[in-house]
């Protein structure tokens, strides 16, 4: 007789993905800023019912499949969460992350979608449930590029800049990076989504800031040829464009940062 001891090895509870799982204790994180955001942030927003909010955002990929992740999911989180910004003070932004958010700190009037409660809930975060479970899961989640499009976060980013931006009115602000090689880039969640979703009724200008890189700035960055072609994709659409390349008051938080630098050595 010949006695044998199989070893299984545990099947993986979840599907495997290319990218990164879900940030740890993403539940908590949400519900504490939302507490923080409703609470102390804006506390004209204390009425919000965070409880039900951060239960939205979970139902919105628990038990799905995270590559067929779609804006009605989010609806019932949408519907929680809406916000009134004032007209001119919505900021937007494309591969300026960093510094955009910078100057909504000093220039506290200004909206990036950050300042909102759904954009600073999700920034920073990861997420995706899977089909055959009603849990996160922490181990991978699809990659934008490598796994599916309609991931449960690109879904999020791409719903919730299409309500951000049809909000708008007046004027509306964009900061551009100048130092990287397509200024207004096509695929961008500003290119793809957000231009799209304004309303010309509402919204009769867009001025663009182009910020260049202080360590090696070049010649103007408005003059760009993607820049043309936003400015193209606005006149249809009939809203007036300006540009200004390196804005003043920009340029002097890239100087904090490297404020021996010769652009920024003269006695203002
Ligand atoms: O694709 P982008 O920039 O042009 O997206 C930025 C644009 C802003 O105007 C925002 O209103 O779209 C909105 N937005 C966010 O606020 C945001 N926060 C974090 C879009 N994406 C956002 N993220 C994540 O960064 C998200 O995962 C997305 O894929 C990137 C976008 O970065 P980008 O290319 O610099």
């Amino acid at each position: 007789v010949v006695v044998g001891i199989v070893m299984w090895r545990q099947p993986p509870q979840h599907q495997e993905w290319k990218g990164a799982g879900t940030t740890a204790h993403f539940y908590e994180i949400i519900l504490g800023r939302c507490y923080t955001y409703t609470q102390i942030v804006r506390p004209e927003l204390g009425h919000k019912d965070c409880q039900k909010i951060g239960k939205a955002f979970t139902n919105a990929f628990l038990s799905k499949d995270p590559c067929g992740s779609t804006e009605q999911d989010y609806q019932p989180l949408m519907e929680l969460t809406n916000q009134t910004v004032p007209c001119d003070k919505t900021l937007l932004w494309s591969k300026t992350n960093e510094l955009v958010h910078e100057y909504a700190w000093v220039q506290r009037e200004l909206f990036t979608l950050e300042n909102t409660l759904l954009g600073y809930m999700g920034d920073g975060l990861r997420w995706c449930g899977d089909l055959g479970s009603s849990e996160m899961n922490y181990q991978s989640c699809p990659d934008r590029r490598k796994d599916c499009s309609n991931n449960s976060v690109s879904v999020f980013w791409n719903t919730v800049s299409k309500r951000f931006a049809e909000d708008a009115c007046g004027v509306v602000h964009v900061l551009l990076n100048g130092s990287v090689h397509n200024t207004f880039d096509e695929r961008s969640t500003f290119a793809r989504v957000e231009v799209f979703n304004l309303h010309p009724e509402k919204v009769h200008t867009l001025q663009a800031w182009v910020m260049q890189d202080i360590r090696n700035i070049s010649s103007d960055s408005c003059s760009d040829a993607s820049i043309k072609n936003l400015k193209l994709i606005l006149s249809k659409r009939n809203i007036t464009f300006t540009c200004e390349d390196n804005y003043r008051p920009i340029r002097f938080l890239q100087c904090v940062k490297y404020p021996e630098h010769s652009s920024c050595r003269s006695k203002i």
